[in-house]
């Protein structure tokens, strides 16, 4: 079902004045999108009087504190902490539509009866909610929850504002990334104008590297290498760099978005290699080319310009398998030199 004004938000608008007790997840390794998304929908929940609850699989790195100041989110990983509250309705997977992306919450939700919604703008790849909201075109989770929420007529107060400023600014890496739309923009504007803090989210999100995620990018820089004129790159890190710089896979995000910024790249993609299990796969695109289709034939998912997928081979394997296919997607859309002008506004 798609999201946005109509049928899709009607339909969640009525799960949530038939509930009382709500459940809001979303995927291992949260980070701004998805506990933004989260934050702005418990406090949105509790301003109309139902109780919630918000447990990930995994905790999130520490400069998301200030998100969890504005709502306490709890993690499967904590002490004494039960990943289906007592009395829980309904849950709502935010900023993720996979089974296998939700960790050791997996299996208790699978067995359990309650219904679930998914609000997400990452493509489908399973029936993973009764209710799927789901908006490729959107530029971050909270995105769709702003959406809702003017839609439905709530008051988005300063703390609300904040923890959906903080999704949006998140996932567009400071409204750079291609998913950055100039609705986007103005929606940002508005969120400021509610009460959103420009600096307090810009200052934790993009001023919180530490040394050893730093290094591990020095290193990965050494494994870059280009193809199709510099148009297709791939950076591709075995696992003794993430053992020597005592960092782990989780540390090297955000690895692609630099290299997005060079002028010639169209598309680009990172191998992680995991030292127990196999490799792990993502892509960018700078908006031409659809990342997510590859991604989604391979068993993985992802939206058009940001996808990935998990592939239990060896490093070598992996680049085998993409590397053609890349080169393949790249050489089936390619755009003439003289018309690239016109399309960038
Ligand atoms: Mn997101």
């Amino acid at each position: 079902m798609d999201a946005g004004p109509g049928r899709g938000w009607q339909c969640f608008h009525e799960v949530i004045e038939r509930h009382t007790r709500f459940l809001l997840t979303s995927h291992i390794f949260p980070e701004g999108d998805s506990l933004g998304s989260e934050v702005a929908l418990a406090l949105h929940l509790r301003q109309r009087g139902k109780t919630v609850h918000v447990v990930n699989p995994t905790p999130p790195r520490p400069c998301f504190q200030f998100l969890l100041d504005l709502f306490p989110i709890h993690h499967l990983t904590g002490n004494g902490i039960r990943p289906i509250p007592d009395e829980v309705e309904v849950v709502v997977a935010l900023d993720v539509g996979r089974w296998d992306y939700i960790g050791s919450l997996a299996p208790v939700l699978r067995e359990s009866e309650l219904p679930r919604v998914v609000i997400d703008h990452h493509h489908p790849s399973e029936d993973f909610g009764h209710v799927a909201l789901v908006d490729p075109q959107a530029s971050s989770t909270s995105e769709m929850i702003y959406e809702f929420l003017r839609w439905s007529g709530a008051r988005i107060d300063p703390q609300i504002a904040q923890a959906l400023y903080a999704g949006v600014m998140f996932d567009t890496g400071g409204l750079r990334l291609p998913q950055a739309r100039n609705s986007t923009v103005v929606m940002v504007a508005d969120l400021i104008r509610r009460g959103a803090d420009h600096r307090t989210v810009t200052q934790a999100i993009f001023e919180s590297e530490s040394y050893a995620r730093m290094e591990l990018l020095r290193r990965a820089l050494g494994y870059l290498k280009r193809e199709r004129n510099g148009r297709i790159a791939w950076i591709s890190i075995p696992d003794c760099v993430f053992a020597e710089t005592g960092t782990t896979l989780q540390d090297g995000d955000g690895i692609l978005d630099h290299l997005l910024s060079i002028r010639e790249i169209d598309v680009c993609a990172l191998f992680r290699e995991s030292s127990s299990d196999g490799v792990r796969v993502t892509f960018r695109s700078k908006g031409r080319h659809d990342v997510g289709m590859i991604a989604a034939h391979l068993g993985g998912g992802g939206r058009p310009n940001a996808a990935g997928v998990f592939l239990p081979c060896t490093l070598e394997e992996a680049e085998q398998r993409i590397l053609p296919v890349l080169c393949d997607l790249y050489e089936a859309v390619q755009v003439p030199v003289s018309s690239e002008a016109g399309l960038r506004d």
